[in-house]
């Protein structure tokens, strides 16, 4: 349903604006190079050189995103003990590692600019670190998990198709995979809700509440507006980002509404409608407010998923003092015999 082909190149994108360098100094010759691949589309490799801003940029950023797919287990993970059959017990639990297995190549990738996992988590526990608002909301029903299937996975694959071709190589190509298995995460979510709108009007209406519950929070998770977005004009500049989050949130709404129809549900927007001098959709006001409480740690769910994240961490410490005594043996072992 979603495919590499939604990643069509943002009209207002501008060029890299290469800082001249200063003549024949050695930083200045570094500076010059690294701008030269950048605006030639090549890629940053971990050992190259790059501008601090450009690290911590692309840091804050993988972090979060690393953050976001292991925070964003515990919504879904919270049915697999109540999914409807075993198929869909083996789908959910499928899906829900796939998202953990994201987490961890993102935290790979993240190393590779200097930080350490610890770091991280720590950042992650204490809660200075950010993930996204969207894992923030309750999963109220079975509903809920093809919804966020449909339309969390789906905002995650048009946010992430760009980032294929971002220009840190590591992060780039970690999501060519994820980018993969997001879009079968997607589709099904959007199969196991068309079984349930063919089912009764109890469950039909249980896919609406889901509907009218996520949609809001599903189009703040693009971010603020861009006149609003601190970080978006040097991260497309250096080519981390490629796409505005305005433009993302555009293409979503306009590629979900035909599927909306298809499935039968309505998107709780009266103000919701194709404009034809556009050639888009219009939609409504978003709560900017309620976005920025959610980030800020104040939505309904901050305290809880933060506490299971520590728990599960701290309740997980016997297997890593496990794994590294094993790794420890295994070492003195094998410098045994090689002496
Ligand atoms: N939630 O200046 P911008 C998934 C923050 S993965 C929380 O526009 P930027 C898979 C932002 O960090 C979902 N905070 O920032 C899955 C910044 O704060 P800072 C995650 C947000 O970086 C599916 C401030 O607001 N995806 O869903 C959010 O240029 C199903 C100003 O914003 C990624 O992380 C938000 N929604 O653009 C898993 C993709 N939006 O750091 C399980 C990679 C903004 O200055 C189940 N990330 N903020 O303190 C990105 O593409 C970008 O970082 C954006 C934000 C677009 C998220």
């Amino acid at each position: 349903m979603y495919t590499q082909a939604l990643d069509i190149p943002d009209p207002q994108h501008k060029p890299l604006e290469v800082v001249p360098a200063a003549a024949g100094s050695p930083a200045g010759q570094l500076q010059a190079h690294f701008d030269a691949r950048i605006d030639a589309d090549g890629k940053i490799e971990p050992r190259d050189w790059m501008p601090e801003a450009y690290r911590r940029t692309l840091l804050r950023q993988i972090s979060q995103h690393a953050h976001s797919e292991i925070v964003g287990m515990l919504p879904e993970g919270n049915w697999i003990s109540r999914a409807p059959s075993l198929k869909r017990k083996a789908i959910l639990l499928a899906k829900v590692q796939d998202e953990g297995g994201h987490g961890l190549y993102l935290y790979s990738a993240a190393e590779t600019l200097g930080t350490s996992r610890d770091q991280m988590v720590e950042a992650l526990h204490s809660g200075k670190a950010k993930y996204s608002s969207i894992f923030n909301y309750p999963t109220l029903s079975w509903a809920d998990v093809g919804v966020i299937g449909w339309l969390v996975d789906g905002a995650a694959i048009m946010n992430q198709v760009p980032i294929c071709r971002c220009s840190y190589g590591p992060y780039a190509r970690a999501m060519i995979r994820i980018c993969k298995e997001e879009s079968f995460h997607q589709r099904q979510g959007f199969e196991s809700l068309v079984v349930q709108m063919k089912g009764t009007p109890a469950q039909r209406e249980m896919v609406q509440d889901a509907v009218n519950r996520w949609w809001w929070p599903v189009l703040a998770m693009f971010g603020p507006p861009d006149a609003d977005s601190p970080n978006s004009a040097q991260g497309m500049r250096w080519g981390i980002k490629r796409i505005s989050n305005d433009n993302l949130r555009q293409k979503f709404v306009d590629a979900t509404v035909p599927q909306a129809r298809i499935l039968g549900v309505t998107p709780p927007d009266p103000a919701l409608r194709w404009n034809e001098a556009r050639g888009h959709h219009d939609y409504g006001a978003i709560d900017w407010d309620e976005f920025w409480a959610v980030v800020n740690g104040n939505g309904p769910c901050n305290k809880e998923r933060l506490a299971t994240r520590v728990k599960a961490h701290n309740d997980g410490q016997w297997v890593r003092d496990a794994a590294l005594a094993h790794a420890q043996k295994n070492q003195a072992r094998q410098l045994k015999e090689a002496a």
